[in-house]
């Protein structure tokens, strides 16, 4: 299904009033203030963030599984779906691919189908977390493997990934690692991280000099007593021995509950060693759900980290990379991505709207109260106006969901695909 501009723009004209009110109150006030509204609102339209191929399904959990119809059945249609995201939000141009979920069965097509819905290919992702029919299994781990033969079949996998990545013009693979053990004693804690860096460094050396390398960490789940990279220090760790091109990626779900998410980020560009995110949200471990559902302040907080970094020159802005990775058990999955897409561009927005002149001053003067009241100040702001005038501005749906639903799309989805379509995935 593909979305004619003539109905954005007879859905933005009816809603244009009651934003044009909104709009103009705020965007005075923040002049008043001495904002340089322009420039706020076009890094606001810059940013984009990619989608997986496997957050347009509905996932479902490990005790079942509730179709949610019209799921996309192919590459085809998983591209077809962004790029019905794109041209209501203008928040996404990219897809991030999971292979072998994703394999492409004619290069060339897919490629003029990406570019004809003006989307490219984000960072390619592997999987030895399943067996993918080669002869040895990864039930007892991959890359750090004991058996010399399952790790050789993990490396070659990863390889063949980054070859069908450079075919589609991508410029980066991100690995995470299911490794890890469910018993004490199961495996040797130091050679399997021993052979994991050797597999990784094997990974590393078969990719281009332009890609870069996305390295994921996770405290638990599958294996329940130890992953043999459970955090970002040991990923660090890793990605140090590897060489410049390989950075610590951050999956908001990946920590254990409490976790200072924003310590480790600005820890991460410090180092200028912080690849990119995986945003979601999370209550209790790897929940998946909506980013910004259950923690809007921490990712706010995780904002206002990446552009302090990036500003005092810690690291690129440029160098980071962007991505959703959720899954949906009882939501529409775009509905999802665009309140995630919304969600993320909100927190992005207030944390642009710190006064961080005032925060350094108040934090070298010790005053706790005035440093707090600087940020509250931003988060407690409706940024909403702000938001939607660069979608507008950027040719996207003034309510991209109320335009998704009266255009009753999902239907539409159905009725094209059928009410119990389910692609390869999670
Ligand atoms: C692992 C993970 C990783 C996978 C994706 C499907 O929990 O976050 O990024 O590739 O889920
Ligand atoms: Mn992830
Ligand atoms: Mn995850």
């Amino acid at each position: 299904m593909k979305l004619s501009l003539d109905k954005i723009s007879d859905h933005n004209s009816k809603l244009k009033l009651s934003h044009q009110d909104e709009w103009d109150f705020l965007s005075n006030k923040l002049s008043k203030e001495g904002v340089d509204v322009d420039e706020l609102i076009q890094k606001i339209k810059d940013f984009q963030i990619a989608v997986p191929s496997w957050a347009l399904g509905a996932g479902g959990t490990r005790f079942g599984r509730f179709g949610i119809g019209g799921e996309p059945r192919n590459l085809e249609e998983k591209l077809a779906d962004i790029g019905l995201l794109k041209d209501l939000t203008r928040k996404t141009d990219s897809v991030s691919l999971h292979i072998p979920w994703d394999i492409p069965s004619d290069y060339s097509a897919i490629k003029s189908l990406a570019s004809e819905l003006g989307i490219s290919f984000d960072a390619m992702n592997s999987n030895t977390f399943q067996d993918n029919g080669g002869s040895e299994t990864y039930k007892l781990g991959s890359l750090g493997n004991s058996k010399k033969a399952v790790r050789d079949q993990a490396v070659a996998h990863n390889i063949e990934v980054v070859e069908i990545g450079k075919k589609l013009g991508s410029k980066g693979l991100t690995v995470w690692l299911a490794d890890g053990s469910n018993f004490p004693g199961q495996s040797s804690l130091r050679s399997a991280l021993q052979w994991t860096q050797e597999s990784l460094t094997e990974i590393y050396k078969a990719m281009p000099d332009d890609w870069k390398m996305l390295l994921e960490y996770k405290p638990y789940e599958p294996n329940f007593y130890h992953t043999i990279i459970p955090d970002w220090g040991t990923s660090s760790l890793l990605c140090k021995s590897l060489g410049d091109r390989a950075k610590v990626l951050v999956d908001l779900g990946h920590h254990l509950p409490n976790t200072n998410i924003e310590q480790i980020v600005a820890t991460l560009m410090y180092q200028d060693m912080l690849a990119g995110f995986h945003f979601n949200d999370s209550k209790y471990g790897d929940d998946d759900l909506t980013t910004g559902s259950i923690k809007p302040y921490q990712l706010f907080l995780i904002f206002c980290e990446l552009i302090s970094g990036s500003e005092d020159g810690a690291q690129a802005w440029e160098s980071i990379s962007w991505m959703i990775d959720a899954s949906h058990n009882t939501k529409d999955p775009l509905e999802d991505l665009m309140q995630a897409l919304e969600m993320i561009s909100i927190s992005f927005a207030k944390a642009l709207l710190v006064d961080r002149r005032k925060l350094t001053t108040c934090q070298i003067e010790g005053d706790v109260v005035g440093a707090q009241e600087c940020l509250q100040e931003a988060f407690q702001r409706d940024v909403r106006p702000l938001v939607r005038e660069a979608r507008i501005q950027n040719g996207g749906a003034a309510d991209p969901i109320m335009l998704y639903r009266s255009l009753a799309v999902r239907k539409n989805l159905i009725s094209e695909r059928g009410a119990e379509s389910r692609s390869t995935g999670l």
